[in-house]
């Protein structure tokens, strides 16, 4: 299949890659059912390459009951009608590329569906069977007693009874998210043998990479001893190291990435990996993933000292083990950085000025639906809250999944769905037109054209040589809350932190957040690209 070089064979191209992460259940609804599918996105192509990005992953859209919207896999080699069909996500894979756009899909190798018929097999199957050891199958202390003390990241025990009636059948299997996603036993050859297959099909189909869900978890602590501690349900799978990080898992990254080498165009390998930076950095070793995500910003609130702290240690991590670093601030897991800086005006100024600032910084960076329209967290009712963290621990993810606003008017959910659809599966917020596509590609000052011209200049720069994806930092906060940043020798990237405005260092203003202020300025919840002479010494 034929592509354009937009920054098209150049070697290493993910390093510095740009990536819109779509959610398709929430992007665009083609077919009326108040769900986005292939056919809304195939239709939207166009506007994601308006952007200026290099590519799209999209969160999954395999079969699945949908119990955590899709991260429930029960075929990881077909299309769930709910979104379309594999002729419709062909269609989508060909779009894509004609428009210069790269496909990475997620691959959920950590657990599949309760529905998956390798579990279906296992719960038919007997105790010690081939097919119980496919999962992680186990005696519990007693009837009522699992055998570990293990908590789910969605709360309550991470064990369940197989058979909960049973007086033969005594065997809880493991599931890390919630009972319908049991985890795979990955000391189980056979494990790794079924999901090559998984990723030889997509990458046979032409797809560009994959997105690796809970990469850090595949492997547990062999014999599942217990764990130190038990609270704390979410971060069980991060701060217990019995879970998760185990040297074993390693091995499996070593095997995707020659497989990844062995096509043409390497296919490109970004994990999931929810650990402190040096850990998640070792998965970026030259012979693992090309890239995992660093979310390490994600857990900071609008607070100079911290972000350069945490820059300072991403940089070593980074330097220790050799990849560039993959920057996000949002995903579908993520409340929303326009109300996790504060909300109101300045939390919308701020998440303005958060995008400018990992867009400025080496490596890649991944742009979550929405972002780009600066759209804050939506309050999502009770009654319609679908996420099964909701029910299970009390944490709703909803609302950073609404349907996306694509016109001012109202009607058809704000141009998600097409005339006389159905309800969206999530209800959108009245007023969400004045956030719309529609209303920012009007508005010269509006998030959507400061992204995209940030994309373009960032582009420039790259072709320039200006900027690398190898470039060193430097951080440093000033008394006044401005975070500096030194990348190379003459880009220089400055965030007003503080309450008020800042002076700024020497250098020739590239693109800024806000509007300088008379006196030139930097005003408090802003960020600046600033650009020095190439002479400087
Ligand atoms: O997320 C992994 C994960 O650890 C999250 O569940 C996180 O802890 C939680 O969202 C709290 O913020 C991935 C997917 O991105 C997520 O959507 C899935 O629910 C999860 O895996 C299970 O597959």
């Amino acid at each position: 299949m034929s592509r354009p070089t937009v920054r098209g064979q150049r070697p290493g191209w993910w390093q510095d890659a740009v990536i819109y992460q779509v959610y398709p259940r929430s992007f665009a609804d083609g077919d009326g059912d108040g769900v986005g599918d292939l056919a809304g996105l195939l239709d939207r192509l166009p506007y994601i390459a308006s952007l200026g990005v290099d590519g799209i992953w999209m969160t999954p859209f395999q079969p699945s009951p949908q119990v955590d919207q899709g991260y429930d896999v029960s075929d990881y080699c077909a299309v769930d009608p709910l979104f379309g069909t594999m002729e419709q996500f062909d269609q989508v894979l060909e779009a894509a590329h004609a428009l210069g756009l790269r496909i990475f899909l997620d691959v959920v190798p950590n657990h599949c569906s309760s529905e998956h018929p390798l579990f279906q097999a296992a719960v038919a199957a007997d105790s010690g069977s081939p097919e119980r050891a496919m999962f992680h199958f186990e005696n519990g202390v007693d009837d009522d007693t699992p055998p570990n003390n293990w908590q789910s990241v969605f709360g309550g025990r991470a064990w369940s009874r197989v058979n909960p009636g049973s007086d033969t059948d005594k065997e809880w299997y493991l599931h890390l998210f919630s009972p319908e996603q049991p985890d795979w036993n990955w000391r189980n050859p056979a494990v790794g043998d079924y999901f090559e297959g998984v990723l030889r099909f997509w990458f046979d189909k032409g797809v560009d990479g994959l997105r690796i869900d809970v990469a850090h978890a595949l492997f547990k602590a062999d014999g599942l001893p217990d764990t130190a501690s038990t609270d704390g349900v979410v971060n069980g799978l991060r701060s217990n190291p019995q879970v998760s990080d185990q040297d074993e898992v390693h091995e499996v990254y070593r095997r995707w990435r020659r497989v990844a080498d062995s096509y043409s165009p390497t296919r490109v390998l970004v994990g999931e990996v929810n650990l402190e930076p040096h850990r998640a950095a070792r998965y970026t070793r030259h012979d693992e993933m090309h890239q995992a995500f660093a979310f390490a910003f994600v857990k900071l609130g609008w607070d100079a000292a911290a972000w350069a702290a945490v820059g300072t240690e991403l940089e070593a991590a980074r330097k220790e083990h050799g990849a560039p670093l993959t920057w996000a601030l949002e995903n579908h897991d993520i409340v929303r950085s326009v109300t996790r800086f504060g909300g109101g005006e300045r939390g919308t100024l701020r998440a303005r000025a958060g995008l400018l600032a990992i867009l400025g910084l080496p490596g890649g960076a991944y742009i979550y639906q929405g972002q780009e329209l600066n759209l804050p967290e939506a309050e999502v009712p009770l009654h319609a809250r679908a996420d099964p963290m909701w029910t299970r621990a009390g944490v709703s993810r909803d609302g950073a999944r609404v349907p996306l606003p694509w016109t001012v008017a109202a009607e058809n959910t704000y141009g998600f769905s097409p005339a006389g659809a159905a309800d969206p599966w999530l209800p959108v917020p009245a007023a969400w037109g004045s956030r719309s596509v529609q209303m920012q590609l009007d508005d010269p000052a509006s998030t959507l054209q400061l992204v995209t011209e940030a994309l373009r200049v960032r582009r420039e720069l790259i072709e320039k040589e200006i900027l690398s994806p190898d470039d060193a930092t430097t951080w440093h906060v000033q008394d006044n809350g401005l975070l500096l940043c030194e990348r190379g020798d003459r880009f220089l990237l400055a965030v007003a932190m503080g309450e008020e405005p800042c002076a700024l260092p020497q250098g020739s203003v590239v693109l800024a957040s806000s509007p300088l202020t008379d006196a030139g300025l930097l005003p408090a919840d802003s960020a600046v690209w600033l650009l020095r002479e190439e002479s400087r010494t």
